[in-house]
């Protein structure tokens, strides 16, 4: 919903009621949401919408606030940074009156310049510490996610980021695994999500090349086989290109998603 992340990892575009009817007809238990602030959706009408097709909300995405605005947790001017917070406390709000967490990724920016690794640990732990409390307040986890290199310089790897969650004060934080980002950076995608056990909260189905899982080099079969492993109860959910287009790409990741869940 998200006209300035055009080009982005993003299933289905623009129209909510056409994807989310969609989603449905394919067999999805769950939509996620990519807003541009929380007005843009009615309440009411999203509520009518899930009811009508069965279907949960997984988590909202937070990233408008970088993709539109420029905000970050680690921004050198304070009052973005501000600017940042409330706007991810306005997202926890609309996710928690659907049960849904929301997703700090992006938001989390990058030191440079000015700022140093510390001072941009400090000023992020600070803003999670208190999002967090927020989201316990209302009920729901903060999911966190690491994201590759190319993109940040903070949060890259599932253990390096559990490590330094363990020092703040929330426990209401947990992991977003995303297998493209986990491609990139980590040594075993498998592995790494053993490791992390009770800490993942949330999996974006993707593959190496964010193309729709099975349109890249990723073995998923491990990948669920460790999920399982740890018990993982949450979402797996597609955050890919529109592939070759937006209705093959939600087919194609829930073909591989049977094909590897009944198999494993
Ligand atoms: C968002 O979920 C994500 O994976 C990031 O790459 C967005 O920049
Ligand atoms: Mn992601």
């Amino acid at each position: 919903m998200v006209p300035q992340a055009k080009g982005g990892p993003f299933v289905f575009w623009g129209d909510l009621a056409g994807s989310c009817a969609q989603a449905a007809e394919l067999g999805y238990a769950a939509v996620e949401l990519f807003l541009p602030d929380p007005d843009a959706v009615q309440k009411t009408q999203l509520r009518d919408l899930l009811d009508r097709h069965r279907l949960k909300l997984a988590a909202v995405g937070t990233g408008a606030g970088w993709v539109i605005h420029r905000w970050t947790l680690t921004h050198p001017n304070a009052a973005i940074r501000g600017q940042a917070k409330k706007f991810i406390a306005s997202m926890i709000d609309f996710g928690a009156d659907f049960g849904a967490p929301a997703i700090v990724g992006s938001m989390q920016g990058r030191y440079e310049n000015e700022v140093t690794r510390e001072q941009a640990f400090r000023w992020l732990g600070e803003a999670l510490n208190d999002l967090g409390a927020h989201a316990e307040s209302r009920g729901v986890p903060l999911f966190f996610e690491p994201i590759n290199r190319y993109e940040t310089n903070l949060c890259n790897r599932l253990g390096d980021t559990v490590a330094w969650l363990a020092s703040l004060h929330t426990r209401n934080v947990k992991l977003l695994a995303d297998l493209f980002h986990m491609n990139i950076e980590e040594v075993s995608i498998s592995e790494a999500l053993r490791a992390a056990g009770s800490h993942v909260g949330h999996v974006h189905f993707v593959d190496s090349n964010r193309r729709p899982a099975g349109g890249g080099h990723i073995d998923f079969t491990p990948v669920v086989a460790a999920l399982r492993e740890i018990g993982f109860a949450g979402y797996l959910s597609a955050e890919s290109f529109p592939y070759p287009d937006s209705q093959s790409a939600a087919q194609q990741t829930m073909t591989t998603f049977r094909r590897i869940a009944s198999a494993n």
